[in-house]
């Protein structure tokens, strides 16, 4: 496993459990998955589904990713998520969230051999 991929995996994958209502969960989230070190991380989803079905969002077709390169790839089927998005008011270290479960399709970059996700692009 490498580095890259094991850093999408602590901070998108939590597949143990269901989209979140709960408006608690990404302030703890975020800082359990070292995302608040430093700066508060803007803006995280994470993504309730299995990793295979993750990790087979690379073998869709390739797409231009955000940053012009071509290494992105849409999931077929909406998946559950759940967007972290930093509140307007919130100030390092003390990092609080908006919690917003919802399915949608999701994009990643894929890299490496294997081919694995390793950034979400939307
Ligand atoms: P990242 O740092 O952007 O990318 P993220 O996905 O968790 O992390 P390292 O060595 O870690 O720096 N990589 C790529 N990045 C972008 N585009 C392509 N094609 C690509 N190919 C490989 C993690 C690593 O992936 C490498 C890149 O060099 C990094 O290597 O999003 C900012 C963050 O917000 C998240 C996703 C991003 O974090 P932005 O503005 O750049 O699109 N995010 C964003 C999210 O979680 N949910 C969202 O809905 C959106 C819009």
């Amino acid at each position: 496993q490498g580095p890259g991929a094991m850093k999408f995996q602590r901070q998108h994958m939590d597949s143990n459990s269901r989209p979140n209502p709960n408006s608690n969960y990404c302030d703890q989230m975020m800082k359990k998955r070292k995302m608040t070190v430093g700066a508060c991380k803007p803006l995280n989803t994470f993504v309730h589904e299995p990793l295979k079905d993750v990790e087979d969002i690379c073998i869709q077709r390739n797409i231009r990713c955000k940053n012009g390169q071509n290494n992105c790839h849409k999931s077929k089927s909406s998946m559950r998520v759940t967007d972290c998005r930093l509140t307007n008011g919130s100030r390092y270290p003390n990092c609080k969230y908006h919690t917003s479960p919802t399915k949608r399709q999701i994009t990643v970059a894929c890299v490496g051999n294997p081919y694995v996700p390793v950034h979400l692009d939307g």
